[in-house]
């Protein structure tokens, strides 16, 4: 069936676009609505043309997927000229969602309808771009640059009705936007009208522009570095200084140079990777979720409040549940302190806090979980507890309810064996803090139900996460990863690196903070207590903890923290304690340069990463680069380690791990098989999917 379809209604040729799942414009596409804009000016019977298409979405953009291939013509702004230029008036039925390239097809056409729910939007900022088919040009021409730009800086789409309220849309109709816009088409028609976007100039008025260079000097300081943002600024400001063929040029040339920008690569990357981790192998939609109506949540502490808070945020009641009264009131209390800082804010209102809080009800002893459709258990991370705890809700939770344990370590399976119902028994680990953290890791053990996994995924985009299925073992994926970057930074202290230097090395990758100033504001003594219980030493971060110097919260840690300061300052004597263990391991101490303390950090993660994979632990590299971007800031630019470690070589990588592992001795350090297969193959992570 042919992508774009060209029928007669009496005197209005209808152009149909059916390129599921969201009409992107991909080659055919163009094709095809290129060839249907001829062929209906060419027919003489039909007197206007109206722009239509199937599916929940019009048009959602370019096809990101062709990006970075060879062009295939028509080139898009070559047809949306052909479009803007027809002879007869040409109208946009708008049904669905209307984005990036959907939307400049629109702007291109001589007017627009839409239906209530129709969102229209050029959110190829996201993608590291800019709009690259006249957007910057047409809707600063339509609207006025104060407020088209906003749009373009945020991505954000805009409903039906602000749209029409700014003049994008002609009219919105309640049903049939198609008859709609026949009618409108007919009407330009019968008027001899065919209102051209580009030759719009009223709305770039000198108060608009005013208010344009405002915004965008304020967005270029927030630029981040992202070369998008200038690149827009400069694009937008040609609508006032350039005619439009020559703005058009311009907002090109930036588009190209922009898609080939490393950091777009990897904001596409993420995109497809955050689609794909949706797909969970052998999980198909006949797997249907169980229903989940409410909730309970065990523990009150930090991470259970949170949990409890994702759950009210959601609209789902949540029973928080604790052993005592006092700490349950202190949980409570502290969940709503920090509603009371997004109320004054201005984020939350007081009536929406009230509503929230009422959602969540306390109860002491777990007899209380009796009613929940699910029950998240984030008690103390010890296996005896958790087992006590699965027991006991073996007894009181009702047939068929999802019991998932927030462990950030221990094995599944065996939290599972404290029950007679392994097959409802999952792993849910949320990220601190929980009700603001991205990630949420399911970890499927392989007795747990399939309709299990399923409800907790449908269950994880209920809460606004992005949840990602991985298989059981220490530390999952993420945590896994990080114990090799903890380590690794660990030896460069040894080794002759001082904090200061390991945490700029991370923050210049992008990072919002080195390892030392995480470790110092999470606590030193977390680590500590869990390299104790598993008999591991880490000979400076075991010397600071023995000397009680547990970061913020103590004043001192790896920086120092002068009367409760948020930012670390370098402490003399963590520096001669460092060099002194140096000496005592009779390591010469040398320096590194950032650039190898980044390798020594990440290099060791990438090479845990490719042994997840080949457990199976994690179904593709992408869904490893989505915990690290969700959980733990990675910088979403980077792509993530996996694709990180690509755009770098895995041959690189391999030998500098070799090298390494020589050095110190640790064959830990030493490339995994499926690092070395691909770095002797000369492929990367990516060659694995599919
Ligand atoms: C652009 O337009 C540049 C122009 O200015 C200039 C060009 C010269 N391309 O998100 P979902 C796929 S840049 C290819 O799960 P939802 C997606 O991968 C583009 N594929 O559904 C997934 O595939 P699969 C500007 C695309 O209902 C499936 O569709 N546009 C595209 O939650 C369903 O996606 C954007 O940035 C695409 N453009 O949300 C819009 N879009 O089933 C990006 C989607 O194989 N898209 N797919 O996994 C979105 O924001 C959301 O997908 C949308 C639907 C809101 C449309």
């Amino acid at each position: 069936m042919t992508k774009v379809q060209l029928e007669r209604h009496g005197r209005i040729g209808l152009v149909t676009i059916d390129n599921p799942p969201v009409n992107a414009l991909s080659a055919a596409v163009r094709q095809g609505l290129a060839a249907a804009i001829e062929q209906a000016n060419a027919d003489k019977a039909v007197a206007a043309i109206v722009i239509a298409s199937t599916g929940k979405a019009f048009i959602a953009g370019a096809d990101i997927s062709e990006f970075g291939k060879p062009p295939a013509p028509p080139a898009l702004p070559d047809l949306l000229d052909a479009i803007e230029r027809s002879a007869k008036p040409v109208v946009a039925a708008i049904q669905g969602v209307a984005l990036g390239g959907g939307l400049e097809v629109a702007l291109a056409c001589h007017g627009r309808a839409a239906l209530p729910a129709a969102k229209l939007g050029l959110p190829e900022i996201k993608l590291g771009l800019i709009p690259g088919a006249g957007g910057t040009q047409r809707l600063p021409r339509l609207i006025g640059a104060a407020k088209a730009f906003p749009i373009m800086l945020s991505g954000e789409p805009i409903a039906a009705g602000q749209a029409l309220e700014y003049g994008l849309l002609d009219e919105v109709v309640s049903s049939d936007v198609v008859t709609a816009a026949m009618k409108l088409a007919e009407g330009l028609a019968a008027e001899r009208r065919r209102p051209v976007t580009s030759e719009a100039t009223g709305r770039l008025t000198e108060t608009d522009r005013e208010a344009f260079e405002a915004l965008a000097a304020d967005a270029l300081k927030k630029a981040d570095g992202m070369p998008n943002v200038p690149a827009l600024v400069e694009a937008v400001r040609g609508a006032f200084t350039l005619a439009f063929v020559e703005g058009l040029a311009v907002e090109r040339k930036l588009f190209l140079s922009l898609i080939g920008d490393p950091r777009s690569q990897a904001l596409r990357h993420v995109f497809f990777a955050e689609r794909e981790v949706a797909k969970v192998p052998g999980i198909g939609p006949e797997v249907k979720p169980r229903e989940i109506l409410s909730a309970a949540v065990i523990g009150a502490g930090t991470m259970g409040g949170g949990i409890a808070m994702c759950f009210a945020n959601a609209g789902i009641p949540v029973t928080l549940i604790e052993t005592a009264q006092a700490p349950l009131d202190n949980g409570v209390n502290r969940i709503g302190a920090i509603y009371d800082i997004s109320v004054s804010r201005g984020s939350l209102t007081p009536e929406a806090k009230a509503k929230r809080m009422k959602l969540i009800r306390p109860a002491v002893g777990l007899a209380a979980a009796a009613g929940a459709d699910i029950v998240v258990e984030a008690a103390f991370e010890e296996m005896g507890v958790k087992q006590q705890i699965f027991g006991e809700l073996d007894k009181v939770a009702k047939p068929g309810a999802i019991l998932a344990s927030n462990t950030s370590y221990l094995d599944v399976p065996t939290i599972a064996a404290a029950t007679k119902r392994p097959q409802d028994v999952i792993g849910m680990h949320f990220f601190s803090p929980a009700n603001v953290m991205k990630l949420l890791e399911i970890v499927r053990p392989k007795g747990a139900a399939d309709d299990a996994i399923a409800t907790a995924v449908a269950l994880g985009r209920r809460l606004g996460k992005v949840p990602v299925v991985v298989g059981n073992g220490f530390g999952f994926v993420g945590n896994r990863m990080l114990e090799q970057r903890t380590r690794a930074a660990e030896r460069l202290l040894v080794a002759g690196a001082l904090p200061h230097e390991v945490d700029a090395a991370l923050v210049g990758f992008g990072f919002k903070m080195g390892p030392f100033a995480m470790a110092d504001l999470a606590g030193n003594d977390i680590g500590w207590r869990s390299r104790k219980a598993r008999g591991l030493k880490a000979a400076v971060a075991d010397a600071l903890c023995e000397a009680g110097w547990f970061g913020q919260k103590t004043g001192r840690g790896y920086y120092l923290y002068p009367q409760g300061a948020r930012a670390g300052q370098r402490c003399p004597e963590v520096e001669a304690l460092i060099q002194r263990i140096s000496a005592e391991q009779g390591v010469t101490r040398r320096a590194f340069s950032q650039e190898e303390i980044l390798a020594r950090l990440l290099d060791p993660m990438v090479n845990e990463g490719a042994r997840i994979l080949e457990e199976g632990v994690a179904a593709r590299p992408g869904d490893i680069d989505i915990v690290w971007i969700n959980g733990y800031n990675w910088p979403a630019w980077r792509g993530g380690p996996m694709f990180w470690a690509d755009s770098v070589g895995l041959d690189v990588i391999a030998k500098r791990l070799e090298t390494q592992a020589a050095e110190i001795g640790d064959k830990a350090l030493e490339p995994a098989p499926l690092l070395k297969r691909l770095a002797a193959e000369g492929k990367g992570f990516a060659s694995l999917k599919g």
